[in-house]
């Protein structure tokens, strides 16, 4: 039988590359989002190497266990879906988006996780991949929630090992830094305009690099963990701490 991957946050960017780059490698896929049409559309696209398509929302508890609660010989998840929104300072945001983004990133994520744990730890067997960002270790201006959503991906991935030592279940935390996706257009909200900003001039990581390091992480020997990748564009590096003089 092929192996399976769970993918959240399939129908854009990295979860959609990686459902096709798995796809190209003989895997089944199972594909959830929130947009269906757009999981049809993949459906239709990549035929026999879809094994199920599951419309879903991360944010909702009752719906994550009752469409992945049950679910047989998966033995990859993949925890992509997710987002940033807003680039405004910690006191002049939108709390709605910080909702938004701890109960995507972080309670989705979550809930997730706890619904497919259960059939990997009994059949002694899988591999838990979640999508972190250099947001959860290195700080930015208007970084503060998504950062520490993500700085909660990197901690939650790490405890995860921890609670299942003496398993063969494998997790990895997989933490890119900026790629060219949809990402930006949903922090900015549709305007286009300031997203394509981002990517301006620059090279970013592309949805297919991460594809092919999700690839290569889930395949390493049974008896090696990656326990975490960080990775970035060669265009992109750290700055200098920040220093604020006074003027005069
Ligand atoms: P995209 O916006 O292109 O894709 C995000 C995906 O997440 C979409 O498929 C979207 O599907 C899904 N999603 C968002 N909210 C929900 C929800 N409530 N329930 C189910 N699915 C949801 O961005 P990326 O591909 O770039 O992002 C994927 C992951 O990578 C995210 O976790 C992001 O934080 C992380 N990341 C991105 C980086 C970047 O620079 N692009 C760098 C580092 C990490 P739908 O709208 O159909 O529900
Ligand atoms: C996405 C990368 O730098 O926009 O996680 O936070 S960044």
């Amino acid at each position: 039988m092929a192996n399976t991957i769970l993918i959240t946050g399939a129908t854009s960017g990295f979860g959609r590359a990686c459902a096709e780059y798995f796809a190209d490698q003989g895997w089944q896929l199972i594909l959830s989002g929130r947009r269906s049409e757009r999981l049809e559309m993949l459906h239709d696209q990549l035929g026999e190497a879809v094994r199920q398509i599951i419309p879903l929302d991360v944010r909702d508890r009752e719906q994550v266990f009752e469409k992945l609660g049950s679910l047989e010989n998966v033995d990859v998840l993949l925890n992509n879906a997710g987002l940033a929104l807003g680039l405004e300072p910690s006191w002049d945001v939108d709390l709605d988006d910080w909702d938004a983004m701890v109960d995507t990133n972080i309670k989705g994520l979550m809930y997730c996780t706890r619904a497919l744990l259960p059939q990997m730890v009994k059949s002694d067997h899988g591999h838990v991949v979640n999508i972190g960002s250099t947001a959860g270790a290195w700080p930015y201006p208007g970084g503060n929630t998504y950062g520490g959503t993500k700085a909660f991906v990197q901690q939650f991935s790490r405890n995860l090992r921890a609670d299942l030592l003496g398993t063969h279940v494998r997790v990895t935390n997989l933490a890119p830094g900026m790629a060219e996706s949809e990402f930006s257009e949903v922090r900015f909200k549709g305007d286009t305009e300031s997203a394509a900003k981002v990517y301006q001039g620059t090279e970013a990581l592309r949805p297919q690099d991460i594809a092919e390091t999700v690839f290569w992480i889930i395949n390493r020997p049974a008896h090696v963990n990656i326990n975490a990748i960080e990775m970035m564009s060669v265009d992109q590096a750290w700055g200098p701490l920040a220093v604020h003089r006074k003027k005069g």
